[in-house]
């Protein structure tokens, strides 16, 4: 239809509705024309991979203070992967469709000999995406402690010239050193076990006091083991000959598992413990239950 048919038309209000009609057609069409479609499917696109980032949780429970901040990168890294899956998804089913062999066709496709300005866009593309992530991940390192030096002269618990080599330490020794929250961690084939120094116990279990910072110097007694505890979003290897030191900050009463995450073994996969946290009273109440004087022999 063209704007003369409508311009015949007797009735001059249906004329001006008509001529409305056309214009917005006209608009249409124009917009059309301006790959309206493509930029209206890439905000979808967003749209969605935002919506699932910040509405889906895939995560378990935030229990110590270096959760919420993992979780952060882990949410961009989500709505980052989303908008790649859908996008190419949505890309790929649209070609299968479009490009599709016609019954008429026989013949083979155009030879097509790569397109430069393609090939910028797709390289300029994934390498800034690669370098804010690796920006973004380094700071989210750092605010977890892995960028905090180490102490060294770690008193407590080993001696001046023992070299801790690696771990995540979100304090300084003295804040740890005023409480009794240096404990021990050996790893063996296929158990953790734990020894709380000052109270001169082992235990089977990790039990340690809500909202309190906690040290943990970890060894292992023969092939590498490594201590996760998801719910706390932290994992530290445990390697013979080298002690390891893990800090963190429980927030949240509860039982977590701790596992294994490097495979030492026939059993590795069983290779598991428990991190009770609980409230400050209880855990003292564990604590001097389980406590044992000092013997000097
Ligand atoms: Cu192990």
């Amino acid at each position: 239809m063209n704007l003369n048919v409508f311009l015949l038309t007797k009735d001059a209000g249906l004329k001006k509705l008509n001529i409305l009609r056309i214009y917005i057609q006209i608009f249409i069409d124009q917009l059309l024309n301006k790959k309206i479609y493509l930029i209206l499917i890439i905000s979808l696109v967003f749209a969605i991979s935002f919506w699932i980032g910040f509405n889906v949780n895939l995560l378990p429970a935030e229990a110590s203070i270096n959760a919420p901040i993992y979780d952060e990168l882990f949410k961009i890294l989500f709505i980052t992967g989303l908008i790649i899956f859908i996008g190419m998804t949505i890309a790929v089913i649209y070609s299968l469709f479009k490009f599709r062999k016609r019954n008429d066709q026989i013949g083979d496709g155009i030879a097509l000999e790569g397109n430069l300005s393609l090939e910028i866009v797709w390289t300029i593309i994934p390498s800034i995406i690669v370098l804010l992530i690796g920006l973004y991940s380094y700071n989210i390192y750092d605010r977890m402690g892995g960028m905090k030096e180490l102490n060294h002269n770690h008193e407590m618990m080993s001696s001046n010239s023992e070299k801790i080599w690696a771990g995540i330490s979100q304090t300084n020794d003295n804040e740890i050193a005023i409480n009794n929250l240096s404990i021990e961690v050996s790893a063996m084939q296929f158990a953790f076990l734990f020894n709380y120094p000052k109270g001169n116990f082992i235990s089977g279990e990790l039990h340690v006091p809500v909202d309190q910072k906690v040290s943990i110097k970890m060894e292992s007694k023969d092939v590498i083991h490594a201590f996760w505890v998801p719910e706390f979003r932290i994992k530290q290897d445990i390697i013979p000959g080298q002690p390891t030191i893990l800090n963190f900050t429980p927030t949240k009463v509860g039982k977590y598992p701790i596992i294994c995450a490097e495979l030492c073994g026939p059993y590795h996969g069983g290779m598991r413990a428990s991190i009770i946290v609980e409230e400050e009273s209880v855990y003292n109440e564990w604590f001097n239950k389980n406590k044992k004087p000092e013997v000097n022999l």
